[in-house]
């Protein structure tokens, strides 16, 4: 019989997020076994019993249901991970937080600030442990750059620069809403590429650079109608399809910033580069188990751009992998995200980023969107 303690998940939602969830709290306990915590998942729940039952099936979870509420008030469940349309994560998470049940809730963290507010509120006065998937931060190679930046190797930082680029909605055959296409529909989006892709941006570069003090931002809806999913109507499109922003930081470096869903032949290109005055680093996510770094103060005649293989296990996470040299995928960072979830509650610390650090990021995210509509600067409000 195992020692573990274990941690019995309900999953809200079984779509594509709710497979890297779901893989996560199969995978971890084979890799991080000095964990105390094992996850148990216990409940999926979908509104389509057939298909909910086909996904626990596939994924090993004990039991389905229909109705969330109804898996909130289960005595069974300890933590209710949320991996619904954005519209739901309010009702579902404070629901859940009111019902002292432990709370991850996938990203964004809502679709406004207004929104977020009381489910911090909720999380707060329950005392719950929470955390939102903001995965990226868990690449080796990208917790190698924070940890190049903290130890101050780059030295005094200039320049942010960072791009989300896809193009799967270029058709303007493509309906909004639905599954699948909920991300189109502002209703249950919340914005286009701003919560979806920068909202990823902002969080990685406030936790590297520390906060975003103010932006200036444009945004840009090319396909203006769309047949809406639910109605079978044209509907007007309003999210954004394309959104640029620049902004300063609160330690006076620059920021530039760029996601669309309209750059043909980019599928997922999220890339980051920073300057400092002694270093830079230079990422993406096509090549994620790499991190480019140039060293002004090398020798002279051998200064160049390092490309650093990240699969080494003096670097993070990796001793928990294969050997040296062989790479792990973007599957590993959900990984990590429960694995640190797991530590930190067995620590009884916060998990970061916790729902109210989420809402600093969905500050910027509101920000750029006023900014936009108003053609003018804006005050973000963050507190890093
Ligand atoms: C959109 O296509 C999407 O799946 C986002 O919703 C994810 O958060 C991002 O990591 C990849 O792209």
């Amino acid at each position: 019989m195992s020692s573990k303690k274990e941690l019995r998940i309900g999953m809200v939602g079984y779509g594509f997020m709710g497979r890297t969830h779901s893989n996560a709290y199969r995978r971890v306990g084979n890799f991080f076994p000095e964990l105390e915590y094992q996850p148990v998942l216990k409940a999926i729940c979908g509104r389509n019993k057939e298909r909910t039952q086909a996904f626990a099936d596939q994924w090993g979870y004990e039991s389905i249901e229909t109705d969330w509420k109804k898996l909130i008030a289960r005595d069974d469940i300890d933590a209710i991970d949320i991996c619904t349309p954005n519209n739901m994560h309010a009702e579902i998470a404070i629901a859940a937080a009111e019902a002292g049940k432990m709370v991850l809730c996938e990203k964004p963290l809502a679709r406004t600030v207004a929104e977020a507010q009381p489910m911090v509120d909720a999380i707060e006065k329950a005392g719950v442990p929470n955390t939102v998937y903001f995965n990226y931060r868990r690449l080796p190679s990208v917790t190698l750059a924070k940890q190049l930046i903290d130890a101050g190797k780059l030295g005094k930082i200039f320049h942010y620069r960072a791009n989300f680029l896809q193009d799967w909605t270029i058709s303007p055959e493509l309906p909004q809403g639905g599954e699948g296409l909920w991300r189109l529909d502002n209703d249950a989006a919340g914005s286009g590429v701003t919560g979806d892709l920068l909202a990823h941006c902002i969080d990685t570069a406030m936790w590297l650079n520390g906060g975003i003090k103010d932006v200036s931002a444009m945004t840009e809806t090319f396909i203006k109608e769309r047949v809406h999913t639910g109605t079978g109507e044209k509907q007007e499109v309003t999210i954004d399809d394309a959104c640029m922003f620049h902004c300063h930081f609160d330690n006076g470096s620059l920021g530039l910033f760029e996601s669309t869903r309209y750059a043909r032949g980019h599928k997922a290109l999220y890339t980051f580069e920073i300057n400092g005055e002694h270093a830079s680093i230079k990422w993406n996510l096509h090549d994620l188990s790499r991190l480019e770094y140039f060293d002004h103060r090398d020798e002279s005649q051998e200064r160049g751009w390092r490309s650093i293989h990240v699969t080494d296990g003096d670097h993070p996470y990796m001793d928990k992998w294969w050997v040296p040299g062989l790479s792990i995928g973007y599957e590993h960072s959900f990984v990590h995200q429960i694995a640190d979830f797991l530590k930190a509650l067995e620590e009884g610390k916060p998990c970061s980023p916790t729902f109210k650090e989420a809402q600093e990021t969905q500050k910027v995210c509101e920000a750029v969107l006023e900014s936009a509509r108003t053609k003018s600067w804006k005050d973000t409000g963050v507190k890093w």
